[in-house]
Formats: C-alpha cells, sequence, structure tokens
C-alpha cells in the first residue's frame, strides 16, 4: 500500500514499491483533508501523479497531525529518572486510539535497576524491550518489533529516542542530546510531522507526544479501569461490576485488596487514583 510519508502545502511525498514520488491532490480533493500516515491510490493524469484515493484510516491524531499510527514505542531510561506517570499516560493514550504501546527501556549499559520493577510490572501487560543505543544491545530486537508497522517514538527528554531512532535506521536523521526544542506556535498553526523509511520500518519524527496533558486523554472517568488490563482478573471478583477501584470500601473491591498485599504494585496504583481524579474533573467541568 502506498502511504504519504511527508507533505508540505498540496505537495505530498507518497512511499511507493518504487520509491518516494512527489503527488498531487486530485482535482476535488482538499489538500488539509489528506495526512502524513494516510494510505492512499495513485494515478497519473497528464504528466502528474494524483493522489486519487484515501483508504479508510484507523486512527487519526490532531497533535502531530498524523494517520494509521501503529505502535507507540514508549521509551525509558535509569537516567533520566524514570517517569513511570508519563509511562502510564502514554499507555492510555495509545489504547484510546487503538495504537499498541510498547515499553522500550534504553541506556541498558549504564544500569540493569530498573529491569525487575519493569518485568514484574509492566511485562505482563504490555511488550517490554531492553535495549542499549549505545551497545546496540537489543537494538535487532526492536526493529524485528518495527517490521511492517508505523511507529513513533514518545518518552521523557533525554532517555535516547534520537539515539534509538539513528541506530535503527542507520543513519543520522534525528539531533541527539539537544533539548528537543519547545517552538512556542500560534494556534492554528500545524506542526510538521515526518515519516522516516528504512526497508519495512517506518518511523513518524514527532515531538507531540512528549509532553502528554493528561486532560488530552480520550477517556471518560468512568470506562478508566477498563484500561488497566493488570486489573481486570481482579475486577471480578469486585463486588460491585462496576467497581472503579476507588472510594470502594477495601472489602469490597479485590483490586484495592491486590494492592494492600502485595500482588499488585502499590505505586503503579496511586498513580492510577491520581489520573481517575483528573479524569473526573475534566468530566465534571465539561459536564456540569
Ligand atoms: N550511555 C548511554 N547513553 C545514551 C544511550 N542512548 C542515548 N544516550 C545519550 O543520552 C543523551 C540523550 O539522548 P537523545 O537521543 O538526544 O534523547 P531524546 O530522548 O531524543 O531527547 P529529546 O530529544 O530531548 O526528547 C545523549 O547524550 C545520548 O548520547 C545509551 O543507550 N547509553
Ligand atoms: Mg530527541
Ligand atoms: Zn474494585
Amino acid at each position: 500500500m502506498d502511504i504519504v510519508v511527508k507533505k508540505i502545502a498540496d505537495n505530498f511525498w507518497v512511499k511507493t514499491k518504487d520509491g518516494i514520488v512527489l503527488a498531487k491532490p486530485r482535482g476535488t480533493m482538499k489538500a488539509r483533508g489528506i495526512f502524513v500516515g494516510d494510505k492512499v491510490k495513485l494515478n497519473s493524469l497528464h504528466s502528474d501523479i494524483v493522489i486519487e484515493h484515501i483508504e479508510k484510516r484507523h486512527n487519526l491524531l490532531i497533535r502531530p497531525p498524523l494517520a494509521n499510527l501503529d505502535q507507540l514505542v514508549i521509551v525509558l531510561s535509569p537516567m533520566p529518572k524514570p517517569d513511570f506517570y508519563v509511562l502510564d499516560k502514554l499507555m492510555l493514550f495509545s489504547y484510546a486510539y487503538d495504537i499498541e504501546p510498547i515499553l522500550v527501556v534504553n541506556k541498558q549499559d549504564l544500569s540493569d535497576e530498573l529491569n525487575d520493577y519493569v518485568t514484574e510490572v509492566y511485562k505482563p501487560i504490555m511488550k517490554v524491550v531492553l535495549v542499549s543505543a549505545k551497545t546496540g544491545y537489543g537494538i535487532e530486537e526492536l526493529k524485528f518489533l518495527l517490521r511492517n508497522k508505523l511507529s513513533a517514538f514518545a518518552g521523557q527528554s533525554a532517555v535516547g529516542k534520537s539515539a534509538l531512532i539513528n541506530s535503527i535506521m542507520g543513519e543520522v536523521i534525528a539531533k541527539e542530546g539537544e533539548i528537543s526544542k519547545k517552538v512556542k506556535r500560534g494556534k492554528n498553526t500545524t506542526r510538521h510531522c515526518e515519516i522516516f523509511c528504512k526497508e519495512d520500518i517506518l518511523i513518524a519524527d514527532t515531538a507531540g507526544f512528549t509532553s502528554l496533558d493528561e486532560t488530552l486523554l480520550p477517556i471518560p472517568y468512568y470506562e478508566l479501569p477498563l484500561y488497566y488490563k493488570d486489573y481486570l482478573p481482579y475486577m471480578s471478583r469486585c463486588r460491585y461490576s462496576d467497581c472503579k477501584h476507588i472510594s470502594e470500601d477495601k472489602a469490597e473491591c479485590a483490586v484495592k485488596t491486590a494492592v494492600c498485599n502485595g500482588q499488585l504494585d502499590k505505586a503503579r496504583y496511586n498513580r492510577y487514583t491520581e489520573i481517575y481524579k483528573i479524569l473526573m474533573d475534566k468530566w465534571v467541568r465539561t459536564h456540569g
């Protein structure tokens, strides 16, 4: 399938089996209705190549403007100190948009102190890969997961996203060691987004996920429990089928009981209650 990898005004760069070609939207089609990530059908018109048809999208993100994202690679590292709250939010964001989250723990050459916690708490609910952009450890395993998918990288600053992308692509396409520019943008300016391709690996270059505001999560507070795969097996044993594991009595909530006796991680539960509260406040604000 041909895929839009770059867009400037009404010029579209489309990856085809014969390489990347420049295309224009067909006469009646509006350029602003076509996004990077769109799967399209091309045709020749006189000496031009035109986009004739856009396939149905499986998702569409607004910030950054990107269609059909399959996977979100969430990067953590021992240095800077891992922020699991960012991880949990990015994971929820992924699920809400039908994107598969993958947890990558980078900088294995520095320390493996994170690995036990990640293996215990996150491995049961998502794909986890331990890597080092510096030594190349784990990079082949990560590349394997990225094949034939459109992926984007997210995570705190300086965890090594750019270093990993460069290592995977085998060339420098992302600047390392620079604090990514947080350019002030006007309300209506569109964030630029581009897809880099290397054989069957497609990576969307975007800074849009780093500072994810929880109010952007398109999840109503009362559905939050359903997004916690690790809580679902306990939930069937909560007294009420719609238990939120928040204000319910501990004796009637299997999740709270499991947190108390150490079967579920306390810190992740605390993050859960925090996110729940934020989503609830947002709900109250918007629904009176
Ligand atoms: N020791 C070690 N250092 C690494 C590794 N990966 C990246 N680094 C270093 O960590 C620093 C930050 O890496 P970047 O790739 O720029 O981090 P980033 O996540 O892209 O940061 P932002 O663009 O600010 O979001 C750089 O100095 C890298 O050289 C690794 O596996 N091991
Ligand atoms: Mg970077
Ligand atoms: Zn419960």
